[in-house]
């Protein structure tokens, strides 16, 4: 039996919308975030590093949300559901999958610890100078570089259905959740193609149901 380790408000829910897609069996072990939304040292107990997503199946242990959804379609896509056939298909798919954790989330990430330099743990006296260096990193490095990520998604998905282009794929169930946090970034504009993808991915019945049984992915906040 497939188990989910999954953390609330995370990257996890890509996982179950998977497994909701392929309408498999499994079980989710539920982890709350503790302070300053850092993951219950139990997760640990199932990975060194004590992130989520991490699945276990049979004596299996995978972490890192792309090998996930990658090892849960070779292993049980038996049907073939979201396989892609075309290669271009398949470049891209794998492209856009590596992409969301190896490009855009770090700037996620990083702009969510720059917001926390003027905040608790930070002391106090130190807080203003934390908070006009981040002020500063934000407006001459990390906003430009999240709003040209933001215009190239849009670009592509302008021109294609899905990420992988015509079919739905594993690729866009990893994209799903820097797309949301780019989004609850409050400054995204207006990107109407990103916003049809994201209304398109939100009425998937597979979707809804991951909401159901695993929660929101994100909590107005990342990490
Ligand atoms: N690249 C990893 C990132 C895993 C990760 O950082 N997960 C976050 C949740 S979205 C986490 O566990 N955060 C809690 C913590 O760092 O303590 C993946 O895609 O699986």
């Amino acid at each position: 039996m497939i188990t989910v380790h999954h953390l609330q408000h995370s990257r996890s829910h890509r996982i179950i919308w998977l497994l909701e897609e392929l309408e498999l069996p499994y079980q989710i072990k539920a982890y709350q975030r503790e302070a300053r939304f850092l993951a219950p040292d139990a997760l640990k107990k199932i990975h060194p590093l004590g992130k989520s997503p991490v699945i276990t199946d049979e004596n299996r242990v995978i972490a890192e949300s792309g090998a996930i959804l990658e090892y849960l379609e070779r292993q049980y896509d038996t049907d073939y559901r979201l396989s892609l056939t075309h290669p271009d298909e398949q470049i891209q798919s794998r492209y856009w999958l590596h992409y969301a954790e190896g490009s855009l989330m770090p700037l996620l990430v990083m702009k969510l610890i720059f917001n926390q330099f003027n905040k608790p743990p930070v002391p106090w006296l130190l807080r203003p100078i934390g908070g006009l260096f981040a002020q500063g990193f934000n407006k001459a490095y990390l906003l430009k570089q999240l709003a040209t990520h933001q215009a190239f998604i849009e670009a592509h998905l302008a021109e294609h259905a899905w990420f992988a282009g015509r079919t739905f794929s594993i690729a866009d169930v990893q994209m799903s959740y820097p797309v949301l946090a780019l989004q609850t970034r409050g400054d995204a504009g207006d990107f109407p193609a990103t916003q049809a993808w994201l209304e398109k991915i939100c009425q998937r019945s597979a979707w809804i149901r991951a909401q159901e049984k695993g929660g929101a992915p994100l909590a107005g906040t990342l990490e």
